[in-house]
């Protein structure tokens, strides 16, 4: 009985809040709340480069959802989905199978080839569109899947441009060239190598290390014997940084090192516990460097506001991953990848990093190479 009387008392006294609560009611139901993934290592040793990503999808969410996004008629409200995949291939066709199965409507990923190119075979199978900002092995849109996209350049722009500096610029004669065996490092340190020897530069040595490795000791006490003017690492930073430290150590200080984009982090200073040897780097990474972006400054001012200390090399290209995914929805006027996966291959967008446009395979049609060298621990772009 009381029950009774204090439901039909909260009618009565709330007949004009009831109105309003249906009006909100009605309102939500037409924002509709569309999931775009992240997937990369934010664990392990690369998490730094991995979290540096997923900031760059997440500010873009945040820029996306201050627009008021409408497609197909409604309101759209975007979320990150966040998934780490640990840099394991394994770990990473699970989570692109998970992605699949909870049907986000797109996915910014992975980061590293050996996750990526697995991955997309898998996206493939359930279409849905991702774009990797980072993974640069040319295989990884070598199928031609229309639902795999990468935002730099790749490995054969990487290696190349490396070998050409080495030769041209840095007289380099002789070379050993390190790889850890990854698609990435692997596939890298072999269009390096191919070039060099092209341009009559003299591979003395090969040697090989993993991913998880710290200790070069061996490896360097072999190359350090064959006198190098230069050493090449296809590899990652979390093995460039105690490489350059155990070079300083072993007496390999006035030997150049070279390296991809992956190594060529703001971190790596930090990860070679600033060794001098810093200074003999020259890496390359497949964009422009931010400050020549069109709007790179004021975007990393915003940036570095929010994720103090974080920049590292690919978030700006994470940004523009998420922008053109939605770009692509928005001409396609639906968030179905069903519908709006053709549309991708049509983009010509403006984006922070490049005005981005695809080639049938997926690759950009017109990729910037940038190098870089550290001078006073602090890394520079060379051009
Ligand atoms: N491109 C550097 C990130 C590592 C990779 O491609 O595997």
């Amino acid at each position: 009985m009381q029950k009774k009387s204090l439901f039909t008392g909260s009618l009565h006294l709330t007949a004009a809040a009831a109105l309003t609560l249906c009006a909100s009611l009605a309102h939500a139901q037409d924002v509709q709340t569309v999931r775009i993934a992240h997937a990369g290592p934010t664990s392990g040793g690369i998490a730094h480069i991995g979290k540096d990503t997923e900031n760059g999808v997440r500010m873009a969410i945040d820029d996306l959802n201050a627009q008021g996004p409408v497609i197909g008629g409604k309101r759209i409200k975007f979320e990150l989905a966040a998934e780490d995949d640990a840099g394991e291939p394994r770990q990473a066709t699970a989570v692109a199978q998970k992605l699949c199965d909870s049907k986000v409507a797109g996915v910014v990923g992975h980061l590293q080839s050996g996750t990526t190119i697995p991955a997309s075979s898998i996206y493939n199978k359930c279409g849905l569109p991702h774009i990797t900002a980072a993974a640069t092995n040319p295989d990884v849109t070598k199928r031609g899947f229309n639902t795999t996209y990468r935002l730099i350049a790749n490995d054969n722009a990487l290696g190349a441009a490396l070998a050409y500096f080495a030769h041209d610029a840095l007289k380099i004669k002789t070379v050993a060239v390190i790889d850890d065996r990854t698609a990435y490092g692997q596939g890298l340190a072999d269009v390096f190598k191919a070039t060099a020897e092209q341009k009559g530069i003299q591979v003395l040595a090969m040697e090989y290390t993993n991913d998880k490795a710290t200790d070069f000791t061996a490896i360097l006490t072999a190359i350090k014997a064959k006198k190098p003017d230069a050493i090449f690492y296809g590899g990652l930073d979390a093995q460039a940084g105690p490489m350059l430290r155990q070079m300083e150590q072993l007496g390999l200080a006035n030997v150049k090192y070279f390296g991809g984009d992956a190594m060529c982090t703001e971190k790596l200073v930090e990860l070679s516990s600033k060794a001098g040897t810093v200074k003999n780097v020259t890496c390359a990474t497949g964009g422009a460097s931010v400050q020549k972006m069109q709007g790179g400054a004021e975007w990393k001012k915003k940036y570095d506001a929010r994720f103090p200390g974080q920049f590292q090399i690919y978030s700006p290209y994470a940004y523009d991953a998420t922008f053109v995914l939605v770009d692509a929805m928005k001409r396609a006027n639906s968030v179905d990848p069903q519908v709006y996966v053709p549309f991708i291959g049509k983009t010509q967008f403006k984006g922070i990093t490049a005005n981005i446009a695809f080639t049938p395979k997926g690759e950009l049609t017109a990729p910037a190479v940038t190098l870089y060298t550290y001078k006073d621990n602090v890394r520079a772009a060379l051009n």
